[in-house]
C-alpha cells in the first residue's frame, strides 16, 4: 500500500496553510515514532511553522539523547493547547495514539493525519500510508525531500534513529534498497550511524541483564508451528526493579536461531494484561495475522496483542490464565 499523490499534495497544501501543528508520538514511544516526529518538528520549524511534539508515555532514557527530546510533552499539555490541526507518527491504528483514555473515540482536531508504516487502519482524515518503507522515519525522510526542507545533522540524526530502530539494525526483511540510500544520504548530511547504533543498542542496566539470562533459560520451541517462546513475569521485572528499556530487544533475540519461524515474548504487565509480541525474519511468515486471532495488530513482521491474564508456572510447564 502507498499513499497517491493527491494525498501527498494534499498533505503539502494542509502544511502550507496551517501555522500549529500537534505531532503525535505512538503509545510507549521507540526510535521510530519519536525520530519521526523529531524531524518532523525541526524541518517545518525551519520554515516558520510552530510545533509541539507529544507522547503519552515517558520517552526511554535511550532516546533522551535525540534532538529536541526534552521538549516533548505530555497529554495533559496537549488537551490545554487545544490544537486545531495534529498529525500522528507511526501509530498503526487510533489506539496507539494513546488519544483514546484521554478523548475517547472522538478526538478534538478538525485536521486529523496519520503518517505511518503499518497501514492495519485508515482511522484519521488523511492518511499517508507506505507498507514498503521499513519506517516512518523512512516515509519522513521522502515528505521532507519532497516539500525541499534542508535536511540538518539534527533532522537525519533523528530519522536515523528511526531507521535503525524499525530495521533491528538492517537485519529486518524491511530493509530496502531505499532504506539504505536514504541512510547513506542521512550519513551524508552528518547523522553518526556508529554512534547511534551505539546509543540505541547499549541500552541495558546490570539487573536487566540477568533478567534477560532467567528468560532466555525457559526458551521453548513448538514442535508444530515452529515459533519459540518464553515469557517474563511481573514480579521478576519489579524484584529486578527493571525497566521496559530492559526488556525491549528479547522478543527479537528469539528470533536468533536459524529454526525459528517466528518467536513470541509474553509479557505480565502491571494492569493485570498479559503482552505478547510476535517477531518474525521470515517474509513468507505474517506474525500480525496471528496477533489478529488473538485481538491484536502490527505488521508483518513485528506484531502483538494484550488482553487480561496471568502466568502460571511450574518447573517446565507454563499455562495463562
Ligand atoms: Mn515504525
Amino acid at each position: 500500500m502507498q499513499t497517491s499523490e493527491i494525498a501527498l499534495n494534499r498533505l503539502e497544501h494542509l502544511l502550507d496553510i496551517k501555522d500549529d501543528l500537534a505531532l503525535i508520538c505512538h503509545k510507549k514511544p521507540d526510535s521510530d515514532t519519536l525520530g519521526s516526529a523529531l524531524a518532523l518538528s525541526l524541518g517545518l520549524s525551519s520554515c516558520g511553522k510552530k510545533t509541539s511534539v507529544y507522547a503519552s508515555d515517558p520517552i526511554p532514557r535511550n532516546l533522551t539523547f535525540l534532538p529536541l527530546a526534552e521538549q516533548v510533552r505530555c497529554f495533559k499539555t496537549l488537551k490545554q493547547k487545544r490544537h486545531e490541526f495534529a498529525v500522528c507518527l507511526d501509530c498503526g491504528d487510533y489506539g496507539q495514539t494513546g488519544l483514546r483514555p484521554v478523548y475517547e473515540d472522538k478526538h478534538p482536531f478538525s485536521i486529523f493525519v496519520n503518517v505511518d508504516h503499518h497501514g492495519n487502519e485508515d482511522f484519521a482524515d488523511l492518511n499517508i500510508i507506505d507498507t514498503r518503507a521499513s519506517s516512518t522515519a523512512e516515509i519522513i525522510y521522502a515528505l521532507l525531500l519532497r516539500f525541499n526542507i534542508e535536511i540538518t545533522k539534527e533532522i537525519a540524526t533523528c530519522l536515523l534513529a528511526g531507521i535503525i530502530g524499525d530495521t533491528d539494525n538492517f537485519k529486518n526483511p524491511n530493509t530496502t534498497l531505499k532504506t539504505y540510500k536514504a541512510t547513506s544520504s542521512l550519513m551524508r548530511k552528518g547523522a553518526n550511524l556508529n554512534k547511534l547504533g551505539k546509543s540505541l543498542n547499549r541500552n541495558k542496566s546490570f539487573s536487566g541483564l540477568k533478567l534477560w539470562g532467567k528468560v532466555l533459560a525457559r526458551v521453548k520451541k513448538h514442535p508444530e508451528f515452529g515459533i519459540v517462546s518464553a515469557f517474563i513475569t511481573r514480579k521478576e521485572i519489579d524484584e529486578a526493579g527493571c525497566l521496559s528499556d530492559d526488556i525491549e530487544g528479547i522478543a527479537n533475540f528469539l528470533n536468533s536461531i536459524p529454526e525459528a519461524k517466528a518467536s513470541l515474548l509474553l509479557t505480565e504487565e502491571k494492569n493485570g494484561d498479559l503482552k505478547g509480541s510476535f517477531r518474525t525474519l521470515l517474509p513468507e511468515v505474517d506474525v500480525a495475522k496471528i496477533a489478529k486471532f488473538f485481538g491484536g495488530g502490527g505488521h508483518r513482521k513485528a506484531a502483538g496483542f494484550t488482553f487480561p491474564g496471568r502466568i502460571v508456572f511450574k518447573e517446565n510447564s507454563w499455562k495463562i490464565v
